[in-house]
């Protein structure tokens, strides 16, 4: 009976042991950057070694085109057999804090309507002044012939520039612009500032704007109010529109695109309740720095389809909002992965799969292979088979400036 007892005793240190190892395993596979969080998909590397890929733009032709913010130039992705080639090289590309080349998109009709859309804060040395601008790109074959400007002398700041462009479900460029550390912009109908202005691929003032009439307002803006803006996403179903917004050391924001809607900013944020301003279906205190985002619509996991996906730049995570039937608030937050570094941009790709860059590399979010059984209950070997797959240094995040200065840098685990 003593000896079995003693057997009985170290049968359950065992699996005590074995619990602790597991439940070890779990948090270092879930705390690691690069693993995900979802065990059904996994980041899949598309490039690295890239110079800060800002913005990517999925051409109905099938090119991927990339925007790299500090040398301006704008690539088309090649594959295993073709090399990147460069489309178009921007000059004059300003660089402080948070300038660059910003955004990119391509026509919905590329390439019978050849054009490449570009947000950048240009170095205008000559006159001593920096500015930012839209512009667009003529396709010719395989490069770039020439830049038509669409959106000039937009007030720009080391920070606070927003920059991202795309085309929306209704045909028309939507462009995020910052407040240039102005919050005076925001609620000035007047300029492009602290605004999502919406215009129509040729550059005229689409006639069902918000503002189009009003005296003394600017007729591109669709939106007012917002601070600085890294990213927009519409859902496929409704159309319903959604920037993020990045709040100051409090308050970031999702927020549901109104036409002529007032988001608040600088007198209110966060959820204000404060009529007239419209409060975010969701706000972070602490921040997170949400960036590009976009709504899931591949087939795994199966749960997250509808579900919006926004990235985060400090946390490095895929944020995934379960959204309420009418699109205005939040059910729940998950998270579907996590990146090897701060996430910039966020889109679909026409592969049907999620795509994101960091400011060093390319990813899709691909299905992850299946697990082996797991073990004792704790499924360690399954974990292990979850370890990061994801190669790739990342050199340059460690020589740029936060998102936000007015911030204390980004944590990096
Ligand atoms: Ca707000």
């Amino acid at each position: 009976m003593e000896t079995r007892g003693r057997l009985a005793f170290v049968a359950a240190l065992v699996a005590i042991l074995v619990g602790a190892a597991g439940l070890a395993v779990l948090w270092w596979s879930v705390s690691q950057p690069g693993a995900p969080v979802s065990d059904q998909v996994q980041l899949s590397a598309v490039r690295t070694g890239l110079p800060w890929p800002i913005a990517l733009a999925f051409s109905p032709d099938g090119r991927v085109f990339f925007a790299e913010r500090f040398t301006g130039r704008i690539q088309v992705l090649g594959n295993t057999t073709i090399l990147d080639s460069t489309f178009f090289t921007i000059p004059e590309v300003a660089s402080s804090g948070e300038q660059g080349l910003l955004g990119l998109a391509v026509d919905p009709n590329f390439p019978n309507s050849p054009y490449v859309y570009a947000y950048y804060t240009r170095d205008d040395a000559a006159n001593g002044t920096v500015y930012n601008r839209l512009v667009r790109i003529r396709g010719s074959g395989s490069v770039g012939s020439g830049m038509d400007i669409m959106r000039d002398r937009i007030a720009a700041s080391a920070i606070h520039n927003s920059g991202v462009v795309e085309f929306g479900p209704d045909g028309k460029l939507y462009t995020l612009v910052g407040d240039a550390a102005n919050s005076a912009f925001a609620q000035d109908l007047s300029g492009p500032n602290g605004k999502v202005l919406r215009i129509n691929s040729d550059g005229a003032v689409p006639s069902d704007n918000p503002f189009v009439g009003r005296p003394g307002a600017d007729a591109d803006v669709y939106t007012f109010g917002h601070r600085n803006m890294f990213g927009i996403a519409w859902n496929p179903s409704t159309h319903a529109g959604y920037v993020s917004e990045n709040g100051p050391q409090d308050s970031d924001e999702i927020n549901l695109l109104v036409p002529g809607g007032n988001y608040g900013w600088p007198n209110v944020r966060g959820i204000a309740r404060t009529p007239p301003y419209l409060d975010p279906i969701i706000a972070y205190t602490p921040v997170i720095v949400p960036t590009n985002a976009a709504f899931y619509t591949a087939t795994v996991p199966a749960a997250s389809r509808g579900h919006l996906i926004v990235g985060s730049f400090n946390d490095h995570r895929l944020h995934e909002l379960a959204l309420t039937a009418d699109g205005a608030g939040v059910i729940r937050e998950t998270f579907l992965a996590t990146a090897p570094d701060g996430i910039l941009d966020v889109e679909m790709g026409l592969d049907g799969m999620l795509w994101l860059t960091t400011s060093s590399g390319v990813y899709r979010l691909v299905p992850a292979p299946a697990s082996p059984t797991p073990v004792a209950g704790f499924g360690m070997m399954g974990l292990l088979a979850l370890a990061p797959t994801v190669v790739g240094g990342d050199p340059w995040s460690r020589l740029l400036p936060s998102r936000d200065s007015e911030r204390t840098p980004p944590r990096k685990p």
